[in-house]
């Protein structure tokens, strides 16, 4: 029986084929990547929705792709009789070999029009990502007559020039999907947007009151008031009262975009990696809506049942570290926003009042900004005024 692969929802309109990574009469398992597809910010692995051997494979290199286009067509595994075990394991050396292949798409770029097969060429970049010094090593070592490298050790293979295992025992562990696309879009962004970050200490203690003295109320664990929630509440005024925050600079700069809606991305730690769902139009919830929205969003996250939409339109992003600790981090924008706000852990400090110190439970924030459109006055600024509103959250009402 056939079984038809098609482009999922990729949440553009359309994207340009960059790599086929299976080839006529491959084993492919599902999940596995099958083809690598590049839109305007980013490029994208396409998994295969079944197990199956490929039949056919209806798109190439160059073509458009948009939802819905067929890839590829497999045919069922049960109509294929079992391989032997020595075709086995030359699979699982295909399957492996095409697996461990990372390259920006501008060197697959340059790949292609050098015709250059990135199989043969061994990344030694982070993750194995094969960088330009890579290709322009391979270019100047090829050898006409085999056309192969020869691996001095087991740890080339996987794109790493020092031998540990001269000072040690070492073991190679796979980098999942979710932490190869993050990957690819977090050094996309630190690498292009000027990043300032901002630190603050926010005095907690009557909203911890407050919080503790609601939620014992309350039995559904979903609808309980969490700390993020309220700086969620914080954030989107901030939002309203500093428009810049909520803005996207064109590429060639000369544009800033004002969102007038606002929605607000959670980093969500899963098994998988970083995944940020959005709570949209928080502007028309209340705490405790935006409070149950957290709690389904990060577990459907955790459980990997987000659709994509729930992952875009964002406008701001919060990262909470506080559960877990640490005192301050600079957090990484998540383009195409503007800032991004880190959240610490909670503790008491001694706070002098004037005539004594008395203990008060001091929350660390850590907002990222981009300086292309917001400066540092005004950054100071938008993160007094988080400050201010957590200090005393009977602001969140006015
Ligand atoms: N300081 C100290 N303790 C804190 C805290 C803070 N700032 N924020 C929350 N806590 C405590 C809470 O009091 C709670 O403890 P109890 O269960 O004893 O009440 C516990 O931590 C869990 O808090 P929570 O249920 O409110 O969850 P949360 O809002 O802290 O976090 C979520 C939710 C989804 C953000 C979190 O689970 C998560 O995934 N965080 C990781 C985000 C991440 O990976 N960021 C990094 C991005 S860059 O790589």
């Amino acid at each position: 029986m056939d079984i038809v692969i098609k482009i999922p929802d990729i949440g553009i309109d359309q994207a340009e084929v960059i790599d086929i990574l299976v080839h006529v009469n491959d084993i492919v398992e599902k999940e596995q990547s099958i083809i690598v597809i590049e839109g305007e910010k980013a490029s994208m692995e396409i998994p295969s929705t079944h197990r199956g051997k490929v039949k056919e494979i209806k798109v190439k290199v160059t073509d458009i792709v948009r939802q819905d286009f067929v890839i590829i067509i497999l045919e069922s595994i049960e109509d294929v009789s079992i391989p032997s075990n020595d075709v086995k394991e030359d699979i699982k050396i295909i399957e492996n070999r095409v697996s461990i292949i990372h390259a920006s798409p501008l060197i697959r770029r340059l790949a292609r029009s050098l015709n250059v097969n990135l199989e043969k060429i061994i990344g030694s970049g982070r993750k194995n990502r094969i960088t330009k010094h890579d290709l322009d090593n391979y270019l100047i070592n090829i050898n006409p007559h085999t056309n192969n490298r020869i691996l001095p050790n087991k740890q080339q293979e996987y794109g790493c020039n020092l031998d540990f295992s001269r000072f040690g025992e070492v073991e190679a562990v796979k980098v999942s999907k979710i932490k190869k696309l993050s990957g690819n879009l977090l050094s996309e962004n630190w690498s292009t947007i000027p990043h300032v970050t901002q630190f603050d200490e926010v005095d907690i203690t009557d909203l911890e009151k407050f919080r503790i003295k609601y939620n014992n109320k309350i039995q559904d664990k979903s609808k309980k008031l969490t700390l993020l929630t309220f700086i969620v509440k914080a954030i989107t005024k901030g939002l309203e009262q500093f428009p810049y925050f909520n803005s996207t600079i064109s590429n060639n700069r000369e544009i800033i975009f004002l969102k007038k809606y606002i929605n607000i991305g959670i980093a969500v730690d899963t098994s998988h990696g970083l995944l940020v769902p959005v709570i949209k139009n928080v502007k028309n919830k209340s705490l405790s809506q935006i409070a149950c929205e957290i709690y389904k969003k990060s577990s459907s996250a955790r459980l990997g049942k987000l659709q994509i939409s729930d992952l875009q339109g964002g406008c701001f992003t919060i990262s909470s570290l506080g559960g877990i600790g640490g005192t301050a981090f600079s957090p990484i924008i998540n383009a195409s926003e503007a800032a991004i706000l880190g959240v610490s852990k909670f503790c008491y400090k001694p706070i002098w009042n004037g005539t004594a110190f008395i203990p008060k439970l001091i929350l660390p924030l850590s907002l990222s900004y981009d300086h292309r459109i917001i400066d540092g006055v005004e950054g100071a600024k938008f993160i007094s005024y988080i400050n201010e509103l957590l200090v005393d959250i009977r602001l969140l009402l006015v």
